[in-house]
Parts: C-alpha cells; sequence; structure tokens
C-alpha cells in the first residue's frame, strides 16, 4: 500500500489483505476458466438486475482456508482481524430476497463447480442508506465505489455499443433496426470461489459508458461542460439501484437499465459460442439462460432479433434456439409486482423489439390456437406472460408458491404447457449463513461431526443423536447465550441502548411490507405491554423485539409503520414498569452484514406474512439454521420448514391461503375480528388515540382506520392466533432445555435448505448441465 505499518489504518490492512487474498483466487479462478473451455461442456447464465453480495473479503479467507494463517499475520503486525473485516462497506446491488438468492446461488455455483457466470448492472451507487430522524427513515445515498473495490477486474477491452430508439427499416430482405440512441457497455468481473477454492466463477456487471465519451468539438468551442455530457449520460444508465421491490411506475431508465444489461450479456454470451462454434443451431446443447424474475426477459426478443435479424436464420429457428437457451424465475404473485410496460414507451425505445414480440405472439397462438394468451394486450408489453412463453422452463420458488403459480397467474398458459412450471425451492448458502456468521455454532458442529456438512448440509442430521446428551445440549445454548452477548454489545457500542441479553430474543427482518405485516407484530407488542402494565409484577418471559428493514421510498404505509415501530420502542423502552420485561428497538440501515450479526443471537423468527403472499423466503432459512424457532404462517418456504423441522418444533398459527381468500369476501372482517378479541381493540385504540406519538396524537390515526376499515392482508383477522402463538412462545421459552432441544433440532433438520441443493435441483430439471469438479 505504499504506507509504513505505523501509519496504516484499517482501510489500508484491508486492502493489502484483499489483495493477498485475491492474488490466491486468481489462480483457481483462471485455472477453472480454462477447464471451462476445455471441456466445452454446458454453461449456465444467471441474469440477474440485483446481486446483494455483502462482504467479500471474509468469503475469500474461509474458502481458501486462511483463517488460521491470516489471524496469525495480522497478530504479529498488532492488528485485529474482525476490526479489518469490519471495514470493508457491503456490496448493496439489490434491495432484499431476489438479490440475496442470486448472491447465494453465485457461492453455490463454484462450490459445486458448475461452468457458470453472473451478468448484472456495476450500480455505482446501491441501495440507499437508511438513517433515522426523529423516528421517521431518510435516504440518502450509497457510495460503495467512492473506495477502491479490491475485488473486481476492469476489463475495459469487453465492451459493446447498444442502442436505443431509432428506425426499423428493411435491406435486402433483412429487417435492420438503426438505433438513434447509443451507449456502451463495459464489463468488469469479480472472481467467485467456492468452498475451499476448489472452482471459481465470474461475476460480470456491466457499467454504462459513452461510445464518444469526449466531444473535441465542442470543447476547441470552449463549451467545456457540453463537451463531458455524452459521457455523463452513458453513465447514468449504470448509476442507480431502483429501490422498489415492486414496480409501481413504469420509469423509462428503468427499461433502459434492464435492456442495456440484457443486451450486453447476450452479445457476451453469443461472442463466447462463436468462438468455439460454427452451427448457431448448437446454442441450447451448449448455454442455459436463467432469467432471475422477468427484469431480463427482454434478452429473449433481443437473441431472437440477432438470430434472425443478424444472422440471418429464420424467425422459426430463431425462435426455436432461444426457447431452447432460456429458463425463468418466478418470485411474486402480487398483481402489482407483475412488471409490465406501456406499449407506446416501450416501443420508442425498442421499436424492433415491439414487432419481435408481436411475432412471438402469433406463433405461439398459431402452435396453440385454443385461447388468446398473449405477452401484448390492453395497451400493455407483459414481461411474466412473454418469459413464460418464451422459456423452456419456468420455476416457482418454493412448493406453495409453485403451487398458487399454477392456479393463479398462469393458470391459462399452464394448461398449455403443463410441463413448463416446475419447483425449485430457495436454499441459502451454508458458508456465509452459518460457518461464517456464526463461528461458534460451526465449531461445535464440526467437533461433533466432521467438517463435512460446509459443502454437504444435509449432514446436520448426524447431529440428532447429540441433542439427547445433557453436556452437548449445555454447549449448544452456551453457543446462543454467547452470541445474544455479542450482539448486545454491538447494539450498545452503536446504538446506545443495552438489551438484555436473558430476554428471549425475537427478530423480524426484511423489507417493510404490509404483506410482510411488521404492524401485526408491533400491534402484538402493544397488547403484550398493556397486559404487563395491568400486572406489573406478574411473572412475564422476558422478551426483546428486534426490527430491521427498509421501505421503498415512495411506499408511505411502510414508512408510517416504521415511525410507529420507533414511537412505540421510545414509550416502551422509557416504561420502568416494564423495561424488564419488553424491550423493542428498530436498528437502522438494515443490510447483508447487519443480518449476518442478527441471526445467530435469535431465538424466535418472525415470518408472519398473509399466506399466499411471500413467495419463498430465505431468511426464514437461516434463522431456523442458526437454531431460532420460527413463529410464522402456513407461507411460502415455511410450509416446507415446518414439515421438516416437525410440527412441534414451530410456531405456527394464522389462516391459510385459501382461508385468506374466503375470508376477503366478508366485507366487515377486519371489525368482526376486533369485536371479537379485546386485546386487538384495545392495542388499536392505543394507536388511534395517540399514546406513542403523544405531541401528535393524530400521527396514527389512518393506520388504525386502515386496518379497521380494510385490513386486505388481514392483519386483525390472524391477530388473536398471533397472540396464541406468541403465548405459547413464552411457554416453551420457560423450559430453556426444551426451548434448546427445539432450536438444535431446527439445526439439525434444516441442511435441506442449502442452495448447493437448489442449484443441483436447477442443473438437473432445468439446465442440463454438469460440475467440472472430480467428485
Ligand atoms: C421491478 C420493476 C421495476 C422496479 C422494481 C422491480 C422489482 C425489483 C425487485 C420487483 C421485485 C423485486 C424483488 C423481489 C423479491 O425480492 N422477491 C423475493 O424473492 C425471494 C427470492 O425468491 C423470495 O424468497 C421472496 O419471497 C420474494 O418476496
Amino acid at each position: 500500500m505504499g504506507k509504513d505499518p505505523e501509519h496504516a489504518k484499517f482501510f489500508d490492512w484491508r486492502m493489502a489483505l484483499s489483495h493477498a487474498i485475491r492474488d490466491r483466487i486468481v489462480d483457481r479462478w483462471v485455472a477453472s476458466t480454462r477447464r471451462t473451455y476445455e471441456q466445452d461442456g454446458k454453461r449456465v447464465y444467471y441474469l440477474s438486475m440485483e446481486f446483494l453480495i455483502g462482504r467479500l473479503l471474509e468469503d475469500g479467507i474461509v474458502n481458501l482456508g486462511l483463517v488460521e494463517e491470516v489471524g496469525e499475520t495480522l497478530r504479529t503486525f498488532g492488528i485485529d482481524y474482525r476490526s479489518v473485516l469490519e471495514d470493508e462497506p457491503d456490496a448493496a446491488l439489490g434491495n432484499g430476497g431476489l438479490g440475496r438468492l442470486a448472491a447465494c446461488f453465485l457461492d453455490s455455483l463454484s462450490t459445486i463447480g458448475c461452468p457458470a457466470m453472473g451478468y448484472g448492472i456495476r450500480y455505482e451507487n446501491g441501495l440507499f442508506k437508511q438513517s433515522f430522524v426523529d423516528g421517521r427513515q431518510v435516504e440518502s445515498p450509497e457510495t460503495w465505489l467512492q473506495e477502491p473495490h479490491p475485488w473486481e477486474f476492469g476489463r475495459p477491452e469487453v465492451r459493446f455499443t447498444l442502442g436505443f430508439r431509432g428506425e426499423v427499416t428493411t435491406e435486402n430482405g433483412r429487417t435492420v433496426w438503426k438505433p438513434s440512441e447509443l451507449l456502451q457497455a463495459e464489463a468488469f468481473d469479480t472472481p467467485i470461489v467456492g468452498w475451499q477454492g476448489r472452482w471459481a466463477n465470474t461475476l460480470r456487471l456491466w457499467a454504462g459508458r459513452a461510445v464518444d465519451p469526449f466531444d473535441l468539438d465542442r470543447f476547441n468551442a470552449g463549451d467545456f461542460a457540453a463537451a463531458a455530457e455524452h459521457e455523463a449520460l452513458a453513465r447514468t444508465i449504470s448509476r442507480v439501484l431502483y429501490p422498489e421491490d415492486s414496480n409501481e411506475a413504469g420509469k423509462e431508465l428503468r427499461l433502459k437499465q434492464e435492456f442495456f444489461f440484457s443486451a450486453a450479456s447476450i452479445r457476451d454470451i453469443l461472442r463466447r459460442f462463436e468462438g468455439q462454434h460454427e452451427d448457431l443451431r448448437a446454442l441450447p446443447k451448449k448455454v442455459a439462460i436463467q432469467l432471475n424474475d422477468t427484469h431480463p426477459a427482454i434478452a429473449g426478443p433481443e437473441l431472437l432479433r440477432i438470430l434472425h435479424d443478424e444472422r440471418g436464420l429464420s424467425f422459426e429457428e430463431a425462435l426455436e434456439i432461444t426457447h431452447g437457451c432460456m429458463n425463468y424465475t418466478n418470485h411474486t404473485l402480487l398483481p402489482e409486482a407483475l412488471e409490465r410496460w406501456d406499449e407506446r414507451l416501450f416501443g420508442r425505445l425498442l421499436p424492433r423489439h415491439l414487432q419481435i414480440i408481436d411475432r412471438i405472439d402469433d406463433a405461439h397462438y398459431r402452435a396453440n390456437p385454443t385461447r388468446l394468451l398473449s405477452a401484448r394486450s390492453d395497451g400493455q408489453v407483459k414481461m411474466g406472460e412473454l418469459s413464460f412463453i418464451v422459456a423452456n422452463k419456468v420455476n416457482g420458488v418454493s412448493a406453495l408458491h409453485t403451487d398458487l403459480m399454477k392456479k393463479t397467474v398462469f393458470k391459462d398458459l399452464h394448461g398449455l404447457h403443463p410441463d413448463r412450471i416446475v419447483n425449485e425451492t430457495n436454499g441459502v448458502t451454508p458458508r456465509r449463513w452459518l460457518h461464517s456468521c456464526n463461528p461458534g455454532l460451526s465449531s461445535l458442529i464440526t467437533d461433533s461431526i466432521g467438517d463435512g456438512w460446509i459443502a454437504d448440509l444435509e449432514q446436520l442430521e448426524r447431529l440428532e443423536p447429540f441433542i439427547g446428551k445433557d453436556d452437548w445440549l449445555h454447549r449448544f445454548r452456551a453457543v446462543k447465550a454467547e452470541n445474544k452477548v455479542t450482539l448486545c454489545d454491538y447494539i450498545a457500542e452503536r446504538h446506545g441502548m443495552r438489551l438484555n441479553p436473558d430476554a428471549m430474543f425475537d427478530i423480524q427482518i426484511k423489507r417493510i411490507h404490509e404483506y410482510k405485516r411488521q404492524h401485526l407484530n408491533i400491534l402484538e407488542a402493544i397488547a403484550h405491554w398493556q397486559e404487563i402494565k395491568d400486572t406489573p409484577g406478574g411473572d412475564w418471559v422476558p422478551r426483546v423485539k428486534i426490527f430491521a428493514g427498509k421501505a421503498a421510498q415512495g411506499y408511505h404505509f411502510a414508512k408510517d409503520i416504521i415511525h410507529l415501530i420507533n414511537d412505540v420502542a421510545k414509550v416502551v423502552n422509557a416504561d420502568a414498569e416494564t423495561r424488564d420485561s419488553l424491550q423493542v428497538i428498530f436498528l437502522p440501515n438494515y443490510n447483508v452484514t447487519l443480518a449476518e450479526h442478527l441471526i445467530p443471537a435469535a431465538d424466535l423468527s418472525e415470518q408472519i406474512s398473509t399466506a399466499g403472499k411471500e413467495a419463498s423466503g430465505t431468511g426464514n432459512m437461516k434463522f431456523a439454521l442458526n437454531g431460532a424457532l420460527t413463529i410464522g404462517t402456513l407461507d411460502g418456504a415455511n410450509v416446507e420448514i415446518r414439515e421438516r423441522v416437525g410440527e412441534e418444533n414451530f410456531f405456527l398459527f394464522g389462516m391459510l391461503a385459501d382461508e385468506v381468500m374466503q375470508r376477503r369476501m366478508i366485507h366487515d372482517h377486519a371489525q368482526q375480528a376486533i369485536a371479537a378479541d379485546p386485546r386487538l381493540a384495545r392495542a388499536l385504540e392505543a394507536i388511534r388515540s395517540g399514546t406513542f406519538s403523544p405531541q401528535d396524537p393524530g400521527r396514527y390515526v389512518h393506520i388504525a382506520d386502515n386496518l379497521t376499515w380494510s385490513d386486505y392482508f388481514l392483519v386483525c383477522s390472524d391477530f388473536s392466533a398471533y397472540w396464541q402463538a406468541q403465548r405459547e412462545a413464552d411457554h416453551a421459552y420457560r423450559d430453556p432445555d426444551l426451548w434448546a432441544r427445539k432450536a438444535a433440532l431446527n439445526v439439525a433438520r434444516s441442511g435441506w435448505f442449502s442452495s448447493d441443493r437448489t442449484i443441483r435441483g436447477y442443473m438437473c430439471d432445468i439446465w442440463g448441465a454438469e460440475s467440472l469438479l472430480a467428485p
């Protein structure tokens, strides 16, 4: 780093260490790439608008097996290893579950040795930073690239020129699109190394650049600002991650981002293929493309356009090849989150693609003339339908979600193509989400069954015989207790609040959404607080309720829920009567790193979405794997978690997905529920009357009104059952051995939720890809 150790900051140590680790990764990376070329098997391309990576240094150290060596080396300089790791900013190139899933998949693809590449956007500003001012969310830009990023390799020679708008004409019988607005995509590569460094794949992120970065004529004419204007405009395309995780506004820049990275990736894939092969008809044998939701759906029409317009294949042949390569993962059934574009906006930006989409619709109709199911209708381009029609396989992300896809959004298309929809239940990488984030539990597991579980998580079931042994269970309890103390110290240091480490740590961390029902959780906390105040000396099971999560900037109701929770926390934490029994805290700026701190310390995992709304959830898996019990509805992957860990080790409550649909037919469902449960009525009244906002008593009237008069997500209707489940959790927590046994069974039986299992499923059911590692 060009510095004397005496003057080096943590930043310098981190950079020096990162470069040392990076050197060791590069060897494996080059070897993997070479092997991939030699074998010439099928390659997998994972196209995603989001990769929520978090930090990378610890990943590299852990995967190369250098933890001891690095620790010792730093010690000789008098430098603390953890402090160096903590200096790294998160790569927050995603909003939540979908982006984090992509990051876990990269880790598993490399661990398994599947030749694969992730494609995305190199956002200069990742997901906004969240802070609170008087309890309200305030956003500020995230600037992870302001300091040098040691993990990426710029590839200025890998560039593609792309265009928007312009004319579609015919030349010698071929259709030609002449875009009028050009820009370039420049590649930046990050190696993703797998467990034990046996394989490394590439994450390739595209950055926007001007075709002609500097206008010399304008410069010479003295207009210096205008001379650089091109470059500034081109760079805006990869400037910022859209912070909405459900699509509302059909923003032009968003569609441009989608086309930008999809088109650059398709060209890169074709260039690589054509470097090794002659016949484009072999493409489906060599290339599997996975669309992470509909955000890269335009990759389908773009591939088709190149094959037909530029390479001269017939439309039918081009469509067949495209269909043979493309697959689509659906992550939501919420109607407002299904991507749709106004056809005028779409046609202005991508005139040729609109024509191609019409031809896809025509071809689909001719092959299936029974019904009209088109990607373009009602003046809109429907990206879900487009993706379904183009894709070879379409998958849901949990058993329940896949089933509901067949019955709801894709009912008619599923009728036409009954073999197209498959299920691949999500998973999480055990390297980050157990081994690295929870070293205490990781060591206990390895002491008990060896370290084979890290790359073969179902080995965790071999823990079951240990759970009956008192001394083992005591060690298990001690690990959790220690993790809780560590978290208490972390929170005290950063947020000035001392939590009671003996209390049950009850944690809900995820994006703030009405369907995820953080307001159900805080309502129960209010009712619980009121009940404690009724009998202050009572024998209560102490609770610490921890919340964290960001709300989309324009989602006002979600922001009001954050404000409410912060206001409730203020009142409750200041209450001397209740403070030994109940504490509430909302931690700011939830991100991957904060999750790594929180999850190992959790006793209770809140997974309380309205049934039928959460496609899968993946936080639920991380908690179970780290020995938290779930309180949850039968939604998303909760269903499969409960099946595996055992119903007696899961606090189930609430309506089922079909009961939810029934209940909504009752026009006064909320009032009925409120009338039937005095605790709910009293908690709502406290919100309505300003108990938590005494200086501004009307602040939360609209929340109480919404819950009373509309309550689309059935918070009131599920309240009593939720309350009951919480009391069952209290009851179980009173018996520490019983609780520890249940928690340990959650760990032992969660091995199936490894993203290694998920990726093997994709390889076998969807991609037809094989590992290039010796078994
Ligand atoms: C689309 C268009 C315009 C602007 C934004 C968007 C957009 C961006 C992000 C729409 C959706 C998302 C993210 C969705 C998401 O994270 N879904 C979650 O995916 C997880 C992985 O499968 C599941 O576990 C969660 O249940 C699901 O909510």
